[in-house]
């Protein structure tokens, strides 16, 4: 697989919802798209970096500069015997996980369309179609979320997480489920607690909750490890988790008892097939994050599901929710059982509207 050319574009699109976290809302999300040509063929990766560094380190402008200063004159030109060796050869870059993924991300497409195969193929997944969950981000009001909360289950997604954050916790739960008592249901604060808050948080565990996503600190792990002998839920980790070194760390440590995977967050497909790997030697379950892709980078998302310790439902929701219209059609649609089919053509699977994507589109920049 030689790498011609990269092509990349700064892209602008405005949400259906806006989307609240603990760290702050936003109506609309800046994102890189990277298109990596070799031999005739196109693939493309969606870098997950945001426009501000609230969720990560990065953001569209390092991965702007990173992705053209650093990676590309790494990889083009290059011939490469398959993408898992991308990841790799970027080692002397340090950090940058989200600039180096979209680029092996677009690698790994690249080659499953030279191949002609499905993306899920090549990556070494099972299944045909992966279970869906939601993300349902702090509203307004109590009310406002369990409108939300009532669509959404009505839709048949799997599962429901809510986004917490002080003030907008215990009583956000005790509310849900005086309302929804069954549902299966997580939170994620996104880092907004410290341990101080340890008998806060343990006042979640009446709530027959899945998991507590991501508690304290974007970094942390010996915290995590502290607070999760103090509960009885689970704790999942997601910044918390770089790579697989993090992985490892936080299995051994006991800082959770379930792993979500973003490969943006961790470098790319190859990293996260091995945090997959070293979860599920340990009886680690694994489920698939979102960061508000477009439908590119939810395929992208749906083929990596498909492998077989992607035992929870994921947050890859439908097209509607997140943009519309979505940059690809058909957009992604969940079925009445809540679950999403595999797209079975080359590749990512996903017909691209260039004229949406044009229409979107900051800024261009081409790298050969
Ligand atoms: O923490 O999982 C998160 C979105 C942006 C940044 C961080 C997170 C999220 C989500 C939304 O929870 C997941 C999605 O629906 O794409
Ligand atoms: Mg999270």
């Amino acid at each position: 697989m030689l790498i011609e050319r990269i092509e990349l574009r700064l892209l602008r699109l405005p949400l259906v919802h806006f989307f609240e976290t603990s760290f702050g809302r936003v109506h609309d999300r800046t994102f890189i798209l990277v298109s990596v040509h070799g031999e005739g063929a196109v693939g493309l990766g969606e870098c997950v970096a945001d426009a501000d560094p609230f969720y990560s380190a990065e953001t569209t402008t390092t991965a702007w500069h990173i992705i053209g200063e650093f990676i590309a004159p790494v990889v083009l030109r290059r011939t490469f015997a398959h993408p898992k060796e991308v990841f790799g050869a970027l080692a002397a870059i340090r950090g940058h996980r989200m600039a180096k993924a979209a680029v092996e991300m677009a690698a790994w497409d690249l080659y499953a369309r030279q191949q002609g195969v499905p993306l899920s193929r090549a990556l070494g997944g099972t299944r045909a179609a992966i279970e869906s969950g939601v993300s349902v981000g702090i509203q307004d009001s109590l009310e406002q979320l369990a409108a939300r909360i009532e669509t959404e289950v009505a839709a048949g997604y799997r599962r429901i997480k809510i986004k917490i954050k002080p003030g907008w916790d215990v009583n956000a739960v005790e509310f849900v489920r005086g309302r929804f008592d069954a549902v299966p249901l997580m939170v994620d604060a996104n880092a907004a607690y410290t341990l101080a808050d340890a008998a806060h948080l343990a006042s979640l565990d009446r709530f027959a909750l899945m998991m507590i996503e991501q508690p304290l600190e974007y970094d942390d792990i010996r915290d995590h490890a502290a607070l999760q002998r103090t509960l009885n839920t689970a704790i999942c980790l997601d910044e918390s988790i770089h790579g697989v070194r993090t992985a490892e760390e936080a299995i051994a440590l006991g800082a959770c008892r379930i792993i979500n995977i973003k490969p943006g967050r961790v470098g790319g497909h190859t990293e996260s097939i091995r945090v997959h790997d070293v979860a599920a030697a340990s009886g680690v379950p694994v489920w698939h994050g979102g960061m508000l892709e477009s439908g590119i980078g939810r395929a992208h998302n749906i083929h990596l599901s498909t492998l077989p310790n992607f035992r929870l439902p994921g947050d890859i929701a439908a097209s509607r929710r997140y943009y519309a219209p979505d940059l690809i059609d058909p957009p992604i649609e969940v079925r009445a059982d809540g679950t999403i089919a595999v797209p079975t053509g080359p590749g990512i699977g996903v017909d691209v509207v260039w004229e949406r994507v044009k229409a979107a589109t900051q800024a261009t920049r081409d790298l050969s």
